[in-house]
């Protein structure tokens, strides 16, 4: 049961919320998961290997050696960071998380530690990762890097490797030669360059902890803990808490009590597979997002770039879409607070204090056919209502009971989404709630 003392916080509480304040605000980053897998891009030797494209190697059981080739024709030439991190900024994204080097232990950042990296193993003579970077600063977001810890199929003592075969199993660990030879030979030192090398991230995005060992996390761990404004996911080691947790492809139903982020595919691959139609709607992706910041967490949409270097078209309109709702609406996401209510019959609710006072962003999916969008349970002080993406459009009111009525229009005001603002006097107090 919740007590009404003030919550007293103690130092390591208060640096904490400090560096999460702006993770907390942001509330939509970009995910953009891009390697050597572009190019098959979910086809090997002519046959379709179903399910997500970053795990051809695995999938198709393609030997290092075979695999390795990729590389030699690895030539992104329209890659166009500027143009990138536009359209996150564009989408009103707040944050970008790239992959560093994925399950196949390819690094897409130059590497003194591994030769299997963008600028030493292939044609294309730049690092994509330190112009991502620059441009994040230029243009003014923050940048992570998503680094796969644990399995490392180039790496005979990568998890989930199979040295006598020399490709990676995933139904099996086959690991032969000690973890800790590819930690500290390879992971260890990488993570120090990513972690160096790139004007200072903020984010460090491990992968799925398979066949980690408590000693590898925790050398991993070390090196993380020399930067005390980055920021790290849950995923280092299990049970891990880093500094949030990361539902994959799924929305918790009731949201987390700990900071969480949602990374979710716009179709069904993270890596480009060219075969892959099954894209969600833009109008269900910002559902998505709301769906998310009415439960208190952030939501992470990946793009999979093709191996040319460019987003995919259906991602770009997507973004676009989004973008066009988020410069109208956005008010309604960023800094906002889960919403109070347990229900709603006809959208969700967002939450922001602003001066002592309440601001509740009614999200109106369904908008109602008989003219009145009812708010139950609701004690309030209200100032106004109004439309977020038309202020000068007010709506009328009147309480009945605990029940707030408020009198809209038959007219559909935004095609998607439409947001109404209740501005009250002073805190709200919502007597609904069932469990
Ligand atoms: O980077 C993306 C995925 O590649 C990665 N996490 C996101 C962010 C990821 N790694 N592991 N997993 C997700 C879960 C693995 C699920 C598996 Fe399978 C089920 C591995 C083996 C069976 C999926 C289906 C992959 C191969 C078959």
């Amino acid at each position: 049961p919740k007590q009404d003392k003030p919550e007293v916080k103690d130092e390591a509480t208060l640096q904490h919320d400090q560096k999460m304040e702006w993770w907390r605000e942001a509330r939509f980053g970009m995910f953009i998961h891009w390697g050597l897998y572009a190019e098959p891009a979910g086809e090997w030797k002519g046959e379709r290997i179903p399910g997500i494209s970053e795990w051809i190697m695995a999938r198709a059981g393609i030997p290092v050696k075979e695999y390795e080739k990729l590389a030699e024709n690895f030539n992104p030439e329209k890659y166009d960071a500027e143009a990138w991190v536009k359209l996150a900024k564009f989408a009103g994204m707040k944050y970008i998380v790239i992959t560093s080097k994925h399950h196949d232990g390819f690094a897409m950042f130059h590497s003194k530690a591994s030769k299997y990296n963008i600028v030493d193993a292939t044609p294309f003579d730049r690092d994509p990762l330190k112009e991502l970077a620059d441009e994040c600063k230029k243009q003014g977001i923050r940048l992570g890097f998503y680094y796969s810890q644990a399995q490392d199929w180039h790496e005979p003592g990568g998890t989930y490797f199979n040295i006598e075969e020399g490709k990676p199993h995933w139904d099996k660990d086959m690991v032969r030669e000690p973890l800790m030879n590819y930690i500290n030979g390879k992971a260890v030192p990488q993570v120090k360059e990513i972690l160096e090398n790139y004007g200072g991230l903020d984010i460090l995005w491990w992968d799925t902890p398979r066949g980690m060992t408590e000693e590898a996390a925790l050398a991993l761990q070390d090196v993380a803990d020399n930067y005390p404004d980055l920021i790290t996911n849950n995923r280092l080691y299990r049970p891990w808490p880093g500094d949030f947790s990361t539902p994959e492809q799924h929305v918790p139903p009731t949201g987390l009590d700990y900071d969480w982020e949602v990374c979710m595919t716009m179709n069904t691959s993270w890596g480009y597979q060219w075969y892959d139609e099954n894209w969600k709607s833009a109008e269900d992706l910002i559902k998505m997002l709301v769906d998310i910041a009415s439960k208190g967490g952030n939501l992470l949409l990946n793009v999979g770039p093709t191996a040319g270097g460019e987003f995919p078209k259906p991602s770009i309109e997507r973004l676009k879409q989004m973008g066009v709702w988020m410069q109208k609406n956005g008010e309604s996401i960023y800094g906002t607070s889960a919403s109070p209510f347990f229900k709603l019959p006809w959208g969700r609710c967002t939450t922001k204090e602003v001066k002592g006072n309440t601001n509740l962003y009614l999200h109106v999916f369904d908008w109602p056919k008989d003219g009145l969008l009812t708010v139950p349970g609701l004690k309030a002080r209200i100032n106004d209502i109004y439309l977020l993406s038309n202020p000068k459009q007010h709506f009328a009111w009147k309480f009945e009971g605990d029940d707030l009525h408020i009198h809209a229009p038959s007219v559909i005001f935004d095609e998607i989404n439409t947001v109404v603002v209740v501005k009250t006097k002073g805190k709200v107090e919502v007597t609904s709630n069932k469990p």
